[in-house]
């Protein structure tokens, strides 16, 4: 998860999000979730589906393909994992809907909620937001880099993932706070060429 794009139908401003996808792959991402969420998001029949197309894409780039919040979606596709943020079932409830080998994520704004989310057996964390973002609605306020500081300080050694507002002009940071990957949405889905913008937060990271 270095690169690793969030994406959903409504964060596609009218481009094909399968091309989107495929072609940010192609520029270095190396995890995707399938976040379909906000006004005009797909619901029931149409969500899956589109779960399924994006999958294959995943799949034929062998990159993981990670399901947000939705864990009857995540096992009817058969995801490679599921993500979830705090007001959802922990990840010991998750996992054992899911199964023992699939990647569960789990949102953190503090220690004290990543050191639950690691106890509860989660494969890695989303720490944000780190700067101010446009994509979520109900976003806490921006952090920076702290509590990535400060959960490497306290010695937690699990993967970490930061989130909000990241731009391969900031991702560096983002890593040197002690993030092993960074994960966006608008930086690529928002770009010119999803590609280029790919390319740019593998090798600025
Ligand atoms: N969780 C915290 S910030 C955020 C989510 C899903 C949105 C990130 O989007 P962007 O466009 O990369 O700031
Ligand atoms: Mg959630």
């Amino acid at each position: 998860m270095q690169v690793y794009l969030i994406m959903g139908s409504v964060n596609c401003a009218g481009k094909d999000p399968a091309a989107l996808l495929r072609d940010a792959i192609e520029g270095g991402v190396t995890c995707f979730q399938f976040r379909e969420k906000g006004a005009g998001a797909l619901t029931g029949g149409a969500k899956l589906a589109l779960a399924k197309t994006l999958q294959a894409v995943c799949q034929e780039h062998a990159i993981p393909f990670i399901v947000n919040d939705d864990v009857d979606l995540a096992i009817a596709a058969r995801a490679d994992g599921i993500h979830v943020g705090q007001d959802d079932e922990s990840a010991a409830a998750i996992r054992a809907l899911i199964g023992p080998s699939a990647i569960v994520g789990v949102s953190a704004h503090t220690v004290e909620e990543a050191r639950q989310a690691i106890a509860d057996g989660a494969d890695y964390l989303g720490i944000g937001p780190i700067y101010p973002t446009g994509s979520k609605d109900d976003a806490k306020a921006p952090q920076d880099t702290r509590l990535l500081l400060e959960l490497r300080a306290a010695g937690i050694t699990a993967p970490l993932v930061g989130i909000g507002g990241i731009t391969p002009d900031n991702a560096a940071a983002v890593i040197a706070a002690g993030a092993d990957g960074v994960s966006v949405i608008s930086a690529i889905t928002h770009a010119p060429s999803a590609r280029e913008a790919a390319q740019r937060l593998r090798v600025n990271r």
